[in-house]
């Protein structure tokens, strides 16, 4: 990876993983693509900034040469309850533009890498431990995008030789952009909640048990698989990885170790908990750690207090220590 191309650069993931690439790789050579929301300061000076709707292959095509890419992380995407509410455009957003991203891939002689999501699942698969292979008949028109986007990947793979290579990520807890309208969205509000108005009214039930990730690991779980050795990926675009999981009582029980007049109530959002319902309550990610060393730092107590920590400092209140669990 030299010269490198974001898309989805002011999402929840892009905006932790253009800094971590510019770290890495230089400031010039990371170009992030931005379309939905604006930049922040960092995004827009730390290196190159453009706008472009994925759709747009002609733009994509232009600043592919015009920067000399040769690596494109292609987050752009509807999430899985924004998607249910508007499925036309969420196949328009995430299929076209997945098509444009690999087609660009292939004449330009570029690698790509493509996150997935546990949405790949359906109520068919086994919910506990959930296999790296396995039934895949998603309920949701994010998962059959995931899915059919997995698909494609393997396919311009195994036909055109590009070097596609891929995550199914779970729920992304992170403080610093906030998720578009995930299913697991509730595990980064009920944060900010805690902390400004010491309760959170959850839209899952109580005990929907999910797969989760901290940003950072996420973002080194992404890097890592970019870097590894291509001649041990045996499943490239499609890992299993996941660093922890639970469900909001025992998030919340987690939270009240630090704040603990902190309560929470549940009002159900029936879509939400339908799509929850459908996804892993924990998978089998012994692939990844197998074939390319995944593994994960941080555990659920390691998360919430970083989380109150970061989130407090962002608020202006109390940070250096105040809300870590003994
Ligand atoms: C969502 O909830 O839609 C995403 C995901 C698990 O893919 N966070």
């Amino acid at each position: 990876m030299k010269k490198i191309l974001v898309t989805g650069a002011t999402g929840q993931i892009g905006s932790e993983l253009i800094p971590a690439l510019r770290s890495a790789y230089g400031g010039a050579n990371v170009v992030a693509a931005g379309y939905r929301r604006s930049p922040d300061a960092e995004l827009f000076g730390g290196g190159p900034y453009c706008s472009l709707d994925v759709r747009n292959a002609a733009l994509l095509c232009e600043i592919v040469q015009k920067y000399h890419i040769d690596t494109i992380f292609h987050l752009a995407s509807l999430l899985s309850a924004v998607a249910e509410r508007n499925p036309q455009l969420a196949w328009d957003i995430n299929m076209h533009g997945l098509n444009n991203i690999l087609e660009t891939a292939r004449l330009n002689g570029c690698a790509v890498f493509f996150p997935s999501s546990i949405g790949v699942f359906g109520s068919g698969t086994p919910r506990k431990n959930t296999p790296q292979v396995t039934i895949q008949r998603p309920d949701t028109l994010y998962g059959i995008s995931k899915l059919t986007g997995e698909l494609l990947c393997d396919y311009y793979h195994r036909r055109f030789g590009v070097e596609t290579r891929g995550l199914r990520l779970p729920g992304l807890i992170s403080y610093k952009t906030p998720p578009g309208g995930g299913t697991t969205d509730y595990a980064v509000e009920i944060f900010f909640a805690a902390l400004t108005e010491g309760t959170y009214c959850c839209f899952l039930k109580p005990d929907t048990r999910l797969d989760m990730m901290y940003m950072p690991d996420a973002i080194h779980a992404i890097i890592s698989l970019m870097e590894a050795d291509g001649g041990k990926l045996n499943h490239r675009n499609a890992y299993n990885v996941t660093a922890m999981n639970f469900t909001p009582e025992e998030l919340a029980a987690q939270i009240r170790l630090s704040i603990k007049e902190f309560s929470i109530r549940y009002e159900v959002d029936a879509v939400r908990q339908a799509i929850a319902d459908s996804w892993p309550q924990f998978m089998d990610d012994s692939a990844a750690r197998n074939e390319w060393g995944w593994s994960p730092c941080y555990d659920l107590a390691a998360t919430a207090s970083d989380m109150l920590e970061n989130i407090a400092v962002k608020l202006g209140k109390k940070g250096d220590g105040y809300y870590g669990v003994e």
